[in-house]
């Protein structure tokens, strides 16, 4: 049976939503985060040595780096039901947001977290404006307009299919729902601005396979 190592509140989440959709029988071990520093316990270095998560383990396989987990469980049970097939247009935009999601799209939300941070950490009451001060320029100037760049992009992408691969439901998508959750949590996704990327959270959290991941991976605070 495939075990998911589970860090609450991250990228496993849609491990345990992709296995749910394809009706495969898992166990999960959770790990909680520090609560200070919100890194993982040093538990998970002995499942994978970088220590994060998602790890799935399926027989003598360890598979790490959400993915590579989505292609593993694509090549070993998803016979054709969420990824398309062959040298198709559909296929390439499948790879494409695979990639896209933790490639180009995830490191300006992790900047805008990291720098949320930088800018109201506790300093000495003279340090305290110098970095509030950068952590703003740095986000004003740079991280904000990268993050809207990407999300007018995909509102784009949106407009012209359903969903990101084509016009099928895809493992592309559970892919995708991390960093649009956490754009909507932190990085300016509003259904004002941005009405067919909140169209598509609410259609994917609709779904009952997200739902009964959710209970599986306990409380998810990137939801809203
Ligand atoms: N690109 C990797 C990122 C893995 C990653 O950074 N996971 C986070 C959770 S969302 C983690 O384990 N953070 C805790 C830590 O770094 O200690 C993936 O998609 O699997």
């Amino acid at each position: 049976m495939i075990t998911v190592h589970h860090l609450n509140n991250s990228r496993s989440q849609r491990v345990l939503w992709l296995l749910e959709e394809l009706g495969l029988p898992y166990q999960v071990v959770r790990y909680q985060r520090d609560a200070r520093t919100m890194l993982a316990p040093p538990e998970l270095k002995a499942v994978h040595p970088l220590g994060k998560s998602p790890v799935i383990v399926d027989g003598d396989c360890t598979v790490a780096e959400s993915g590579a987990i989505v292609e593993y469980l694509m090549d070993h049970y998803d016979q054709g039901r969420l990824r398309p097939p062959g040298r198709t247009p559909e296929k390439r935009r499948w790879t494409y947001f695979l990639h896209y999601a933790e490639g180009s799209m995830m490191p300006p939300l992790l900047m805008k977290l990291i720098f949320d941070r930088v800018e109201t950490a506790p300093a000495p009451f003279f340090v305290k404006p110098i970095a509030r001060g950068i952590a703003q320029k740095v986000k004003g100037n740079y991280i904000l307009p990268q993050i809207r760049q990407h999300l007018d992009y995909l509102e784009g992408e949106l407009g012209r299919h359903e969903w990101f691969a084509g016009d099928a439901f895809s493992a592309a998508d559970i892919q995708m729902s991390f960093p649009l959750e956490a754009a909507a949590s932190r990085g300016g996704l509003d259904a004002a601005a941005y009405p067919k990327l909140a169209a598509f959270l609410e259609r994917i959290h609709a779904r009952p396979a997200y739902q009964r991941a959710l209970e599986q991976g306990g409380p998810y605070e990137l939801l809203r």
